[in-house]
């Protein structure tokens, strides 16, 4: 069994709500990785999420957010997303499974590139994106202009500026990504969908299909086009009950029952590389209770590694 390493993303930049900087770190002082090896499973920061915090462009950035859109605030996000990127591409060199911990959404823009890096410009990469939103707006497409809604477009190659987030070019194929959850989508993104063949399922078409088989059939379609796969799993896709801490919720989210069970078997069954959390954000209410949905969702997600009985 691969050890698992936990990768910090301390960075909240490419939101329009602050506080999914302090997600990292709020998971490591609550005892995430005790309560995964309580549950089996072998896993460690392999970089602590205080290190990046204290640097140049953590805390003291965060303090002082130059405003959404600017050069200055994209500079702070492409800096955590080259970070986040070399460490992905290393620890998947060293053989070893990623869990990425955010911090906000824009961080898929690394991790990705990152894992690109790591097998190289042939591999085939294919991601399950598990979020209300598609994340999929160009910069110039977004009215927000927040960074945490574009690296769909960034790792699909479709808008070049977003290039110093991490991909310099196209390193997933537009057939390569699987959605579930979507519920709020952008006019512009749907047609950027449209120009690019990009499916966007909606929650309603999902739940209308059944979500168990319609995902498992769509991954097992992935898996076998594919040569790695990643689970991005943004925790706005899930229902407010049960994942109240996030910038933007939308109501109508996956219940747990329907859709942890569904991705833990998918993980199981896939060699699923990297596993990334989302939109985690302390600083909004609910931060125990979400905090304790994404720690048991890793424990139901992660392998365990075998316990011999002496
Ligand atoms: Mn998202």
């Amino acid at each position: 069994m691969c050890p698992i390493s936990l990768v910090p993303y301390v960075c909240g930049a490419g939101a329009s709500v602050p506080g999914c900087e302090y997600g990292p770190l709020y998971a490591r002082d609550h005892g995430l990785t005790e309560r995964l090896q309580n549950a089996g499973i072998d896993a460690v920061w392999v970089v602590d999420p205080q290190a990046h915090w204290s640097g140049p462009y953590g805390q003291v950035a965060h303090a002082d957010l130059p405003p959404r859109g600017s050069p200055e605030r994209f500079e702070i996000v492409a800096w955590h997303c080259q970070s986040l990127g070399r460490n992905v591409a290393a620890e998947l060199r060293n053989g070893n499974r990623v869990v990425t911990i955010g911090g906000d959404h824009s961080m898929a823009a690394g991790s990705i590139a990152g894992m690109a890096e790591a097998f190289g410009p042939e591999a085939k990469i294919g991601v399950i994106w598990i979020d209300a939103h598609a994340d999929l707006n160009t910069f110039e497409s977004s009215l927000s202009k927040a960074l945490h809604g574009m690296p769909v477009a960034a790792f699909l190659g479709i808008d070049k500026s977003l290039a110093p987030l991490g991909p310099a070019k196209a390193v997933v194929m537009p057939e390569n990504v699987i959605y579930a959850g979507l519920r709020d989508v952008d006019a512009a993104e749907y047609d950027i969908a449209a120009a690019h063949g990009i499916r966007l399922m909606s929650m309603d078409d999902l739940r209308a299909q059944g979500i168990a088989q319609a995902l498992q059939d769509s991954v097992t379609q992935l898996a076998g086009r594919c040569d790695h796969l990643v689970l991005s799993i943004d925790l706005d896709a899930f229902s407010l009950d049960d994942a109240p801490s996030v910038g933007t919720p939308v109501p109508g989210g996956f219940k747990p029952e329907e859709i942890v069970p569904v991705l833990a078997g998918i993980v199981r069954t896939h060699a699923i590389e990297m596993v990334e959390i989302v939109e985690f954000n302390p600083q909004l209410p609910g931060a125990e209770k979400t905090y304790d949905f994404l720690a048991q969702m890793l424990c139901d997600l992660l392998p365990a590694r075998i316990v011999q009985k002496r």
